[in-house]
Parts: C-alpha cells; sequence; structure tokens
C-alpha cells in the first residue's frame, strides 16, 4: 500500500460515513453509527492501524489525512446530535408530552431563630425610646467582668456567676480571661469610651455560665444590658423605662413585679418579674410554683462603678439593667423549657 492508496481509502470511509449519517433519525442509531466509525475498534481506527506498513515519510501524510476525517467525522457527529435533541424536545412539546407550566421545585428558605427575633424585638422597642445599640466581645478579662463592676477579687458576690475561665491557673487576677457570664462588662466600656453624655445604650449579646441546665437555665443564653447615664436620673427613670419596654413587647395585659434585689455594681439594686404564661400566675412547675418568672436585674449604677470610670457620682447617676433574651421568648411564646432553643429540633424552630 502507498500513502495515496491510503489517503484515498481515508476518504472513501470518510464520505460513506457522512452519506450514512445523513439518513440517521433517531439518537440509538446515531450511538451506532459513532460506534462503527469513531469507536475504539471502529473502521477509522482500523484504517490508522494499517497506517503502520507505509514508510515513514509517507506515514506522515497519511496519518494527517486521518486525523482531519477524524474531525471531521466528530463534528459531523455532534452537529447531527444536536440537531436530533432539538427535534425531539420540539416534537415532544408540541404533542405535550413536557409540560412547561408545571411548577418548579420550591426553593426552602430558613427563618430567623427566635432568639434572634426576640433580641431584634427588644432593640427595637429600646430603640423607640433613643437608646443606641452597642456590641461588645463574648471572650472577656476578669477586670470588666468583676472587678470594675465592683466585685473584688475573692468577694462572695462571685458565686453568682458560675465562670467559665479560658486560661485558668487556679490564680484569678485581672489579667484572667472568661467567657463572659453577663453583658455588664460593657457598662464600664462603655462609659471608658463615651466622651459625651448622656449615655443612654443597650447591649444585646451571648453569655456563658458554667450551670446545669433546666427548664429555665441555659449554660450559653442571650442577654441584653441597658444603660443611661446623665445629670439628675432618678430610679423613677429606671421603672418608667422598664414598664414602657414590658408594655411594648408583652402587651397591657401582662403584670409586672419589682423586688429588691443584690447587684455589686448597682445601688439600689432589684429584679423584676412577668407574671407566669403558663398558669397566670397559679404557680407551676415553670414558675416553680411562685407565680411569677424572672426576667432580669437592674438598679441605678453603683457610685463605685461610675468612679471606676472617671464619672464624677456627684454629679451623674445613672441605671441599668440586664435581661434574658431566651426567658423573654418562653414568656413572649408560652414556650415551657428553655433547653428547646438550643436543641436544633426544626419541628420546634419551624414554629416562629
Ligand atoms: C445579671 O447577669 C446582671 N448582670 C444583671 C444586671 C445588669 C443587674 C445591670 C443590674 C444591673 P442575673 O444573673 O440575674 O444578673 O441574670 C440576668 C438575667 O439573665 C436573668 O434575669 C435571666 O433572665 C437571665 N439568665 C441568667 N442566667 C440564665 C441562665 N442560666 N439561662 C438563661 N437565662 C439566664
Amino acid at each position: 500500500m502507498t500513502a495515496e492508496d491510503a489517503s484515498s481509502n481515508i476518504s472513501d470511509l470518510q464520505s460513506r460515513a457522512l452519506t450514512e449519517l445523513e439518513t440517521l433519525q433517531d439518537a440509538r442509531r446515531l450511538e451506532d453509527w459513532r460506534v462503527v466509525y469513531l469507536g475504539r475498534k471502529g473502521k477509522l481506527t482500523q484504517t490508522l492501524r494499517t497506517l503502520g506498513s507505509l514508510p515513514p515519510e509517507q506515514r506522515r501524510e497519511a496519518g494527517q489525512a486521518a486525523n482531519r476525517a477524524k474531525t471531521t467525522l466528530e463534528e459531523a457527529y455532534d452537529n447531527h446530535l444536536k440537531t436530533l435533541e432539538e427535534a425531539s424536545f420540539a416534537t415532544s412539546s408540541t404533542k405535550g408530552r413536557l409540560d412547561v407550566t408545571l411548577p418548579g421545585w420550591p426553593v426552602l428558605r430558613g427563618g430567623l431563630h427566635p432568639t434572634t427575633q426576640i433580641v431584634r424585638e427588644i432593640c427595637n422597642a429600646f430603640a423607640s425610646m433613643g437608646f443606641q445599640v452597642v456590641e461588645g466581645p463574648e471572650v472577656e478579662s476578669d477586670e470588666y467582668n468583676f472587678e470594675k463592676l465592683n466585685i473584688p477579687k475573692d468577694h462572695p458576690a462571685r458565686d453568682m456567676w458560675n465562670t467559665l475561665w479560658v486560661d485558668y491557673t487556679g490564680i484569678q487576677d485581672e489579667h484572667s480571661v472568661l467567657l463572659r457570664t453577663h453583658t455588664s462588662p460593657m457598662q464600664a466600656r462603655i462609659m471608658e469610651k463615651m466622651d459625651s453624655k448622656p449615655v443612654r445604650v443597650i447591649v444585646p449579646g451571648k453569655c456563658y455560665r458554667y450551670e446545669a441546665t433546666d427548664a429555665t437555665h441555659e449554660w450559653h443564653f442571650f442577654q441584653v444590658e441597658g444603660l443611661a447615664v446623665d445629670k439628675g436620673i432618678t430610679f423613677a427613670d429606671l421603672k418608667g423605662t422598664l414598664y414602657e419596654f414590658a408594655r411594648l413587647v408583652f402587651g397591657q395585659n401582662r403584670k409586672v413585679r419589682f423586688r429588691c434585689d443584690y447587684f455589686p455594681f448597682v445601688e439600689p439594686g432589684a429584679e423584676m418579674s412577668i407574671d407566669c404564661f403558663l398558669c397566670d400566675g397559679q404557680g407551676c412547675r415553670v414558675c416553680k410554683k411562685t407565680g411569677w418568672i424572672e426576667v432580669l436585674g437592674a438598679g441605678m449604677v453603683h457610685p463605685k462603678v461610675l468612679e471606676g470610670v472617671g464619672y464624677d457620682p456627684s454629679v451623674y447617676t445613672g441605671f441599668a439593667f440586664g435581661m434574658g433574651m431566651e426567658r423573654m421568648a418562653m414568656l413572649k411564646h408560652g414556650i415551657e423549657d428553655i433547653r428547646l432553643f438550643y436543641s436544633n429540633d426544626l419541628r420546634f424552630l419551624k414554629q416562629f
């Protein structure tokens, strides 16, 4: 065989293949065609194999002709396949087999977590009373979490907060690092930063406590801290603000109770409770038979805290409060167990 014979064989093969291709009307026969001409054991491959017997100088020329034929047949195959597919789509849609009006799969949409919703609602309520929203670090120093809040080292008041120490070495000093047990450290941080008064801020954020969980206690939860400092602020301002907040968030019918409480960073201190949503104040498992659920601690900012951040307590006074967000959401929606918030159960979460 010469190079000329080989080229003529390739050219014959190509024209036969193209003529046959024109007659094919369905995809299955087109696939057979591909296997016969372009497959690994197909006619073109066999022709290529015969080129090995040609003298080297002729082999190159014949090889190039074979590659050109291969490209031509592959392109013709692709075009024909596309034509058949388009024809098949057109037929099935006109015969009604393809219903383009069928609705698609709905896109699944997530929702805001009930805690996020209540945090936003409460921030909006305070924003409507002129409070600014500020955030702070979840990993705090002992100095801000305790010392600047008038809770010195070894003071028994530290027992009120079961603390998760980050670098606990057995020695607690102002440099020790912890997961903040409340949002109150931001009181000092904000007052130190604010040059101009009045200060009127709320601080939403996550808190952590080394605590056993039950129906109303989690080891991680959200608080919103409130702080207002100015000349002439009194306890009446504190009560008025918190009554207005309870009215905005829980409606007119919920009852609110203030009682004395102790927090080292306020004087006087108070706790605010709301009547139990489940038993309407009769006493049950959720309110521990008291009829009331404690939702926040509050009081007038202690003179020592004001002094510690450089404010003159004979000129400035202020009030502060800290409230639990999950407890607020429980009251609002009648949720019986705080542990439901973070158990990742969609049956619970989808209700909000
Ligand atoms: C404090 O954390 C004070 N920092 C509040 C405060 C701020 C007092 C400013 C005075 C002035 P207490 O530990 O009581 O206080 O927590 C405040 C609120 O956080 C509680 O009323 C409750 O609603 C919520 N809370 C406390 N511990 C938990 C817990 N383990 N799980 C869920 N919520 C909690």
